[in-house]
């Protein structure tokens, strides 16, 4: 490889052979137990747990490295509140017009509506926008791309810490970076309520794919 960049030596991650099937199916076994969860707690998330998730979402790869991310966090319950207020707008929008019917079928068993209580109740809503090309920023390339792996990451390691999460995707975002003042080249790409279930708090009884289903040998 001709780099331009000086180089360092690569990492060798050093996990003994017998050991890395158990760790990997420990990890899947984790990410196994995480469900999406719409009916929050008030219970406080300390900052500290959410700014170590967001140092992991941060390493993820990017295209030509621009890590084409910023990761708004929301505590203010008056900002969450106007957000709360402008997405339930918009998700009337999408019920009653935007959504077509066959959309609207595949929802329905999962119950959601215009009513979107979580982003009072969570007590953080991380707001993750894409950053595209701008005054001060350079050209991004594959941004969705690169902004998707970043979130599974996010996700992955609120999960690690027991956090709860949602991802949240009200259509059309504009409101989001008129409500947290950002600049216009970045743009929305998910909410995600980040907290710890209510009590009461229950889930639909759905599975995932099994491994025959979604890998395929060649
Ligand atoms: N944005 C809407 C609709 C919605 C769409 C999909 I695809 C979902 O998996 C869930 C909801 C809402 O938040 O209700």
């Amino acid at each position: 490889m001709a780099y331009s960049y000086p180089t360092v030596p690569a990492p060798h991650y050093g996990v003994p052979p017998e050991e890395a099937l158990s760790r990997v199916e420990a990890f899947a076994d984790l990410m196994t137990t995480r469900r999406t969860i719409r009916d929050f707690s008030d219970r406080p998330v300390p900052l500290e747990l959410i700014d170590a998730a967001i140092r992991a979402a941060a390493t993820a790869p990017s295209g030509a490295n621009i890590q084409p991310w910023r990761f708004v966090v929301v505590t203010d319950p008056e900002i969450k509140h106007r957000l709360r207020v402008a997405a339930e707008a918009e998700e009337v929008e999408f019920y009653t017009r935007r959504a077509t019917q066959e959309w609207l079928d595949a929802l329905a068993p999962l119950g959601t509506d215009t009513d979107k209580p979580f982003l009072d109740i969570a007590p953080a809503l991380i707001v993750v926008f894409e950053v595209h090309k701008g005054p001060s920023e350079p050209r991004p390339y594959y941004v969705k791309e690169s902004v998707g792996i970043a979130v599974g990451f996010l996700l992955a390691a609120l999960h690690q810490a027991g956090l709860a999460t949602l991802t949240h995707t009200p259509s059309p975002m504009k409101f989001l970076s008129e409500v947290l003042d950002r600049p216009a080249e970045e743009r929305a790409y998910v909410v995600i309520p980040v907290g710890y279930p209510a009590p009461e708090a229950r889930v639909p009884d759905i599975s995932k794919k099994s491994l025959e289903e979604v890998r395929i040998l060649r």
